[in-house]
């Protein structure tokens, strides 16, 4: 069973825009008009059309999730997630777990099959890397579990040092 969910984890380094995959998250702020890091990249790659769909939206709480089209991406939808500013309390840790867990909730709504996740909080946000990744990789092991319609999970990290700390831990579970 447990060899059966970590197959369809999968981790890479590299750009998330150019995944083709059912959806991107894309690591937003909670006015979703876009920013730097990742929300940058998206918005530059996707184009206009996702500003536009975006506005419309009206913004997204803190460990939640929303989710529209992909546009002139690769990939045929974006779900925005909005990470906390770590600070080092607990609930950063519920929050980071509600934005794994809102936006898989969204991807099995919408029938979707493949989904790639940034380090969610992990660039200007602050999360510690290793901490994050034990959230995001926990907490898709249990959605998979309860959600075998959905067929793979991708972690890309930008940095060598990042996909280091992914490849480490899903080598030691
Ligand atoms: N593909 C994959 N990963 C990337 C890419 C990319 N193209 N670009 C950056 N990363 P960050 P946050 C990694 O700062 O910490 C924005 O301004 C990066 O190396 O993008 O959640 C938003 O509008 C890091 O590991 O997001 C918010 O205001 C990870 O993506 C704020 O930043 C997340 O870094 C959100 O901060």
């Amino acid at each position: 069973m447990k060899k059966e969910i970590l197959d369809k984890i999968e981790i890479r380094q590299g750009d998330i825009t150019r995944l083709d995959v059912d959806a991107i998250v894309n690591a937003a702020n909670s006015k979703l008009l876009g920013g730097g890091g990742v929300d940058g990249a998206i918005h530059r790659a996707a184009g206009p059309g996702l500003l536009e769909e975006c506005r419309t939206i009206g913004g997204c709480p803190t460990g939640e999730a929303r989710i529209t089209g992909g546009y002139n991406l690769p990939a045929r939808h974006v779900i925005h997630t909005v990470g906390p500013v770590y600070s080092g309390k607990p609930q950063d840790r519920q929050l980071l777990t509600g934005c794994y867990l809102s936006s898989l909730n969204l991807a099995a709504e919408n029938n979707l099959k493949t989904i790639a996740f940034p380090a969610i909080s992990c660039g200007v946000y602050g999360y510690p890397i290793k901490d994050a990744c034990k959230i995001a990789v926990d907490t898709s092991m249990e959605f998979l579990s309860r959600h075998p319609s959905l067929k793979k999970i991708i972690f890309i990290q930008f940095s060598e040092k990042d996909y280091g700390v992914y490849e480490a831990y899903l080598k030691s579970i």
